[in-house]
This record gives C-alpha cells, structure tokens and sequence, in this order.
C-alpha cells in the first residue's frame, strides 16, 4: 500500500482517579492516535489506528510525546510516504535509520498494520494466530497513602473480578502495604508489585524482606540500564525479577535473559518499538522458557484491543494489565474494552476489532496534526 496521509489526534482523557507510581501522579492520559489513510495495490483506499503510548514527561522512558509527535512529523512520517509498497512488517525496516523512539515508530507500524488488516478483513488475533479467545485481566494499583487506602482499593478491584493485582511500590510505600494487602486476602492472591525503577542495589535487604510474601514477580526494581545489577539482585532475592523499562528490543531481552536478569518478561509494544517486536519477543522468550505477560501503558480502547490479542499468544502464562477501560476512563474513544468475570474478550473483528468514536474524539481532542507526502 501507498500512505496518503497521516493524521495525528492529540488527546487528554481525564483519569476516574489519579494515578501514582514511583515517577509520577497522573491525572489525565495525554496520547495521541494515528490515523492512516492508504491505496492499496488493487487501487482501493483504507484507513488504519495506531496509538503512541509515549507519556507527557520522559519520567518512565527517555522517549515522551512530545518528541514524538516531532519525530513522526520530521523524520518517520516522510519515510513511509516515500515507500510505494508499504506494508507493516516493513515499516520498521524502512524507519531503522532514526534512532531510537520505538514508542514514535510503534504508533505508525501499528495504524499501517491495521490498515492491511482491514484491507484483508483479518482480525489481529488471526494474523497474530491467537490462541485464546478471552484473555485473563489483572489490574495496576497505584501507589495509595496508607496501608488501609491500599487494602480498601485492592478489595474493590477484586469485587469487580480482576484475576491478580499488580501494586505499585516505591521506597517508603513497599513492605507495609504488600504485607497488608497479603495479609487482608490470603496466599490464593495472584499478587505482584512494580518499583518503575525506584530502588538500588544498596536497597536488597530490603528487597529480599519482600520474599516472605510470595509475590509472583517484583517488576522493574532497578534502573532501565541497570542489566547486570538486575541480574546480581536476582541472585540475592526469592522473588521472580520482572523487568519492563529495560526490555527495549528483542536484542535487550535476549541479553537479559542470558545475564538472568529476568526470569519474567513484561511485553509492551510501544516500549519495544512495535507488535511485531512484540512477538518476536514472545518467541524468544518462548524458546528461553521465560513466561511473558503483556503489560499497559494506560492506553484507549485502540492500544488496550490490541493488547488483548497479542496476550492471546501461547508463551503469555500470565495475567496482563489489561483491565477494561473504566479501570482508568469514564469513556473511552472506542467502545469500551469489558473485563468480565476476570477477563477481557479477544476481539475478533478486521484489525484491532474497535473503531474510534468520532464524537468521543472530538471532545478528547487537543490538537491536530496532518501529515501528507
Ligand atoms: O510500569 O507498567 C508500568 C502505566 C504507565 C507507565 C508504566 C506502567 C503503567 C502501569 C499501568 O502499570 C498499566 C495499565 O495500563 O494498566
Ligand atoms: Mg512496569
């Protein structure tokens, strides 16, 4: 196919409550969603959406979204439209020589492969060959002032269904409410916690008093670069290590998994510059015998729909954080993605199987930017 135009929609989606890990409170999701229109070669026109789930600040990656909203305008987007026969497994070829900034490409490879897919009335889940029809739904629990707010937030998520919960910890708001929460709902709690990188190795005593409450895995404790401090940690603690911030590519995984700095992967696409980076991480991993999970990056019904079909894939043993859209939004820009009895549905419509609500977009919207060759 031939890009006609990209257009990218800038939007801020007020979050139900705000939102704490160790880097940042949230209040509102700004993001934007890519809208590609293409030809293809049978001379018909389609449309695709993607979404960059680069956030405000660079507080979680180096990338942030207003970079790449300049990327995409001067260097990604003039790239593809120079391609005559774009598809989108090669739109990460075709963009390999900027560096960096997968969040930027992933949001472009993601609305091209849509677009293909409705060209071909193909659901992700098949291109993708899902295994699964629902996928099982955790849910991501901000940072809360005490112990007793963490156990009343957790409760409330678990009377909704969810089917594991993942605690944001950071260095002062760790062993107390994790033993709380413990504590409050029994050792049957599929339970894990993520540091976004907020301790050191000087903090493994610490850490390791964490072994006591049987988490599934301690995501990210340590720096993004942090591989091989990662790998010493892991020694010295029984908790699964997790990382997420420091699996950038397929190559960064794979050198993490020969350190043993991770014995769990947390697959974001935009992190690792693509779904199909994605998979290829599912696969390596799937080799290695390292469980993955699909982690969240508080996206729309676009990125979350998305989601729910890669964690169909056979090596994602774990629950994701794929939570349904009123876990973070009162509206969504697409129908609402439903977790139901602890799961979310795969959907099996052509491309990502959601379509962009024009209304909701307009009063998201912030701003507008249209990209022609
Ligand atoms: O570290 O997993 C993370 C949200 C924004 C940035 C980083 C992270 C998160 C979450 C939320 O934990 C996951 C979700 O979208 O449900
Ligand atoms: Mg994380």
């Amino acid at each position: 196919m031939r890009l006609t135009s990209l257009r990218l929609h800038l939007i801020e989606m007020p979050l139900r409550s705000p939102f704490t890990t160790s880097f940042a409170t949230t209040t509102a999701r700004s993001c934007y969603l890519v809208e590609a229109r293409a030809t293809t070669s049978d001379g018909r026109e389609v449309t695709g959406w993607g979404e960059c789930v680069a956030m405000e600040a660079p507080l979680y990656s180096a990338e942030h979204l207003s970079g790449a909203v300049e990327v995409t305008r001067r260097w990604l987007a003039p790239s593809l439209f120079a391609v005559e026969d774009l598809t989108a497994e090669t739109v990460g070829w075709h963009l390999r020589h900027v560096v960096g900034h997968p969040m930027a490409k992933a949001a472009l490879e993601m609305a091209v492969l849509d677009a293909q897919l409705r060209a071909h009335d193909q659901s992700f889940a098949d291109y993708l060959g899902a295994v699964r029809t629902s996928v099982p739904s955790g849910v991501s629990v901000g940072i809360q002032p005490s112990a007793q707010e963490t156990v009343r937030v957790v409760g409330e998520f678990l009377d909704q269904g969810y089917a594991r919960i993942k605690l944001k910890i950071q260095p002062g708001s760790d062993l107390v409410p994790v033993r709380a929460v413990r504590e409050a709902f029994g050792d049957d709690l599929l339970f894990q916690v993520d540091a976004n990188a907020a301790y050191t190795l000087a903090d493994v005593g610490l850490l390791r008093r964490l072994d006591d409450a049987d988490l599934l895995l301690i995501e990210q404790p340590l720096g993004e670069a942090d591989l091989r401090q990662h790998a010493e940690l892991a020694r010295q603690v029984r908790t699964p290590v997790c990382l997420d911030e420091s699996i950038v590519s397929a190559e960064a995984a794979a050198d993490a998994i020969a350190l043993g700095a991770t014995s769990v992967i947390n697959i974001k696409p935009g992190r690792v510059g693509g779904y199909l980076e994605a998979r290829r991480i599912h696969d390596l991993a799937r080799a290695h015998g390292i469980p993955v999970w699909c982690g969240g990056m508080l996206e729309t019904g676009v990125g979350r729909a998305a989601n729910a079909a890669l964690a169909a894939l056979p090596g994602f043993v774990l629950p994701g954080d794929i939570s349904g859209s009123d876990r973070f939004y009162a509206e969504d820009v697409t129908e609402p993605v439903v977790m139901r009895d602890g799961a979310v549905d795969v959907p099996t419509g052509p491309g990502f199987g959601v379509e962009v609500r024009p209304d909701a977009l307009e009063r998201f919207s912030t701003a507008t930017l249209e990209l022609t060759p």
